[in-house]
């Protein structure tokens, strides 16, 4: 299986970030990589398709605001990592967005992912490995990895969150529409609900986002992954939520799973992008479900049984001592 990574994508790294009250050490850590290439084996640098395809997902405005925060946020004064700490109520009057602490609000929903001023050739890198990895697969691989590293599934068409700044699976699947494939599919199966997806698709027919994830009654992202959320428009039906409560082992899950790769069956997708997340592992120090190493072989052979041409992009798993194995065990199984 073709894997792709690029060097660059060590340079983003966040000292802190504010979690219930306090600043504690950030989670998503340039060592989550580095496991991940040791255990696979390593990784081809990925070709660079240059900015055309993210702008096909994220908007210019927001493009420029990641390129430009970290000089903006210097030039106020502040030394350290770029942070947001006042956000713009929904709905209210036009925004007045000359002042950076006005934009790292407006683009971003959390105070849990700090921008640096190597976070957006990270995030370029990171998107560009999921670009490789949609392209190894129109070249007739079944099935190829990113090492999506900023992650992806949170960051919305114009705002970033969660660790995440640019949407390596929502760029994936657009490359396919682009390419030509008229239906594909997201499946996403890391502990969180992938809000910035849904969201990129909410009211789109032509990309199936279905996801397995901790319920937001009691985790991250809190707002989204309900499972009364199913899209609107033309994306009505399009949108599958399938909240689990903490504890969820391999049997509950693999029947959620089944669920969404059924439902992705009927929809009938020429392409399948994976979000495959690793912080569904027992011991992952932020999350509370309970699957074992050897369980994401079997999840992936599922996932692999059904015979789409599969794209899978890297999302969370913090338990750094552990990943490696993790997304070793789940690659094994295509
Ligand atoms: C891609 C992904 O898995 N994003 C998850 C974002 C979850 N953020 C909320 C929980 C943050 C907990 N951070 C604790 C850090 C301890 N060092
Ligand atoms: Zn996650």
């Amino acid at each position: 299986m073709r894997r792709f990574f690029a060097p660059v994508q060590l340079t983003h790294a966040p000292a802190r970030e504010l979690h219930n009250g306090s600043f504690v050490a950030y989670a998503e850590v340039p060592a989550r990589a580095e496991t991940i290439l040791r255990a696979i084996g390593g990784a081809e640098a990925p070709e660079d398709r240059g900015e055309a395809p993210i702008a096909a997902v994220h908007a210019p405005d927001y493009l420029a605001f990641l390129k430009e925060a970290p000089a903006r946020w210097a030039a106020a004064g502040r030394s350290g990592d770029a942070i947001p700490y006042t956000f713009p109520v929904v709905g209210r009057r036009a925004l007045r967005l000359d002042r950076i602490d006005a934009l790292m609000g407006r683009y971003g929903f959390d105070a849990t992912t700090p921008i640096t001023a190597d976070t957006w050739a990270a995030a370029y890198g990171s998107a560009q490995t999921a670009l490789a990895a949609t392209h190894a697969v129109f070249g007739g691989e079944r099935a190829a990895f990113a090492l999506g590293r900023p992650p992806g599934h949170h960051a919305g068409a114009d705002y970033c969150g969660g660790y995440c700044h640019l949407n390596t699976a929502a760029i994936a699947a657009q490359a396919a529409r682009d390419a030509g494939h008229p239906r594909v599919a997201i499946l996403d199966i890391d502990y969180h609900h992938g809000n910035g997806t849904q969201d990129i698709f909410w009211d789109r027919g032509d990309v199936f986002y279905a996801s397995v994830h901790a319920d937001p009654a009691t985790d991250y992202p809190f707002y989204w992954g309900h499972a009364d959320e199913t899209g609107e428009g033309e994306g009505r039906g399009a949108t599958l939520n399938l909240p689990l409560p903490h504890g969820t082992r391999l049997d509950a899950f693999r029947v959620a799973q089944s669920r969404a790769l059924d439902a992705i069956s009927r929809f009938g997708p020429g392409l399948l992008v994976v979000s495959f997340g690793a912080d569904t592992w027992q011991g992952d120090p932020i999350s509370r479900f309970s699957l074992t190493t050897s369980d994401y072989a079997l999840l992936a052979r599922d996932i692999a049984g059904a015979g789409w041409p599969t794209v899978v992009v890297m999302e969370g798993g913090y338990a750094v001592d552990a990943l490696g194995a993790n997304v070793a065990s789940f690659l094994s199984g295509f």
